[in-house]
């Protein structure tokens, strides 16, 4: 079973020698930064820093850092199998005999066990602070590139309830820090949490959980329409409810494993200059209005551990975050988009910028209803670059994808220039918001769609191939895999660098 709090993750994380305790003082301004950054670029162990400078907490950093951490956060063998979790639930079909009908109902059991549940005591309440005794100075909180003005809180999962119909929302928004009792809390203009603050008159109870289980953490930061409970996603990826406790100053149930949580509200009409901040576009957002969060109370166990994670330039630990997000989200695609075989979104791409698709292609003009239906969809609606390809293209291999989006386009024909809206933090379209878009359709084209008779692509027989695989000795050639000086075999070992290790 995944790890129940943060504490179980980090022994999961040193039994499998993941983990590196680091005892030398650190400075969370601007040194944990640098140390982290060289650690995930090679790959490198989760970080628990015993004596962060200034501080009594320990904090952790990089816990999400590699597939392989990933992997066992959800307590799988690759991303894909929590996918399958999540599609055996997505296409559930009638059931015909009886033994299916088990099946099913186990199904349905995983998901009503999937709820939240309320306790009446949690670890996370051992120490309370309330009013004036409340001082986030206490924490390690990070400044995290030099052009920030001040340390931001960047692992939060930020509880809040619609004030319509009281469904809550569990989101990760950075949090600038202004002084010992308040922060900014920064929710973009498409995000939930900001949804529901807009929705309030007045004030909206805010609760922000730090230091949780690894699957519950990342539920915070899954794109969920706005109605589902990220809780109940936690609950479900994790085969076992997340457990709450009445906050102590807010109307608002808060995760009783939590290390620490920060209680308080938020005002209606109360802005100041959020930013700005070094950011996962890898270029700093200028400050921009943000809501100011008051914090009524800061509650925590008696040797609370700190979360943080640094996100810049990319690959940083959040790349390993949104690749689950691609692969944990792919059955929920297709059950819309039941052609798509499979998708992409490039961490150099930072998530919103690009993303490849293949299609299994059966009439003209598929490539552009695909294209035109991910940009209705969701968070992907986001996509500035969009580029299908057909369903035997690989979409993990960039230079096959260059291959095809080279060999089968013709820029006049098979480009679409769209308009739409853009990631809050895209710097690059004229306004704020919104702007272009841009598809590529690299699939083989129809005559229906102007092309001429389309080329056969050169394969070689399977006959051959069985032969020469059989007879491979005896030929007595030497090939070293990964060392080949093609673009294919450059582009996998770079890949593999930025993403497998
Ligand atoms: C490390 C990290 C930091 C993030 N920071 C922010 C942020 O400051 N503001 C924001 O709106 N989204 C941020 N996000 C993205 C949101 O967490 C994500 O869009 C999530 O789906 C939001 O929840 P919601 O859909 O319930 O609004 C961040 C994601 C990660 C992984
Ligand atoms: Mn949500």
């Amino acid at each position: 079973m995944p790890p129940k709090d943060l504490r179980e993750w980090i022994a999961l994380l040193e039994r499998e020698g993941e983990l590196v305790r680091v005892a030398a003082e650190v400075d969370p301004d601007l040194e944990v930064t640098e140390i982290v950054d060289r650690t995930v670029k090679a790959g490198g162990p989760a970080l628990l820093f015993e004596n962060p400078k200034g501080a009594r907490q320990p904090l952790l950093i990089n816990q999400f850092g590699t597939e392989r951490r990933m992997c066992l956060a959800f307590g799988a063998e690759r991303l894909d199998d929590v996918a399958g979790k999540v599609a055996g639930v997505l296409e559930m079909q009638p059931p015909s005999g009886l033994l299916e009908k088990v099946r099913g109902l186990q199904k349905l059991k995983s998901i009503a066990d999937s709820l939240p549940q309320t306790v009446r005591r949690g670890p996370v309440q051992e120490v309370v602070l309330r009013g004036d005794d409340v001082d986030l100075g206490l924490l390690p909180v990070q400044r995290c590139w030099p052009g920030d003005p001040a340390p931001f809180i960047t692992l939060p999962a930020v509880i809040t309830r619609d004030p319509r119909d009281g469904t809550r929302n569990v989101g990760m928004y950075r949090m600038q820090v202004i002084d010992r009792r308040t922060t900014f809390m920064h929710w973009q203009i498409h995000k939930d949490g900001r949804a529901d603050w807009l929705a309030t008159d007045g004030r909206i109870p805010v609760a922000v959980a730090l230091g949780l289980d690894p699957v519950t953490a990342y539920s915070a930061s899954a794109p969920l329409p706005k109605h589902i409970d990220e809780l109940m996603l936690a609950g479900f990826l994790r085969g076992a409810p997340v457990e709450l406790v009445q906050g102590v100053t807010v109307d608002l149930e808060v995760p009783a494993n939590a290390e620490i949580v920060l209680e308080g509200f938020i005002e209606k009409d109360e802005l100041g200059n959020e930013g700005p901040f070094g950011d996962h576009t890898g270029y700093y957002t200028a400050a921009e209005p943000f809501p100011v969060f008051h914090v009524t109370a800061l509650t925590m166990r008696r040797d609370a551990i700190y979360p943080s994670i640094v996100v810049g330039k990319p690959p940083q630990e959040d790349a390993w975050l949104g690749k689950a997000t691609e692969r944990i989200f792919l059955p929920a695609v297709r059950a819309t988009l039941p052609e798509i075989v499979d998708y992409d979104l490039p961490v150099a791409g930072v998530f919103h910028n690009c993303c490849i698709v293949s299609i299994r292609k059966a009439f003209p003009g598929h490539a552009h209803k695909v294209m035109h239906a991910i940009w209705g969809l969701g968070m992907l609606s986001l996509t500035k670059c969009i580029v299908v390809v057909d369903a035997h293209v690989d979409v993990h291999d960039y230079a096959q994808v260059l291959f095809y989006a080279g060999a089968n386009v013709d820029p006049e024909r098979d480009v679409v220039l769209a308009r739409g809206p853009l990631d809050h933090l895209d710097h690059a379209p004229e306004r704020q918001f919104v702007g272009g878009k841009l598809g590529i359709d690299a699939t083989a084209k129809l005559p229906e769609e102007g092309a001429r008779p389309w080329p056969e692509e050169i394969e070689m027989t399977p006959e051959i191939r069985d032969r020469v695989d059989r007879r491979w000795a005896d030929y007595g050639i030497e090939l070293v895999p990964g060392t080949g000086n093609s673009s294919i075999d450059q582009n996998s070992r770079s890949l593999r660098q930025l993403l497998r290790r």
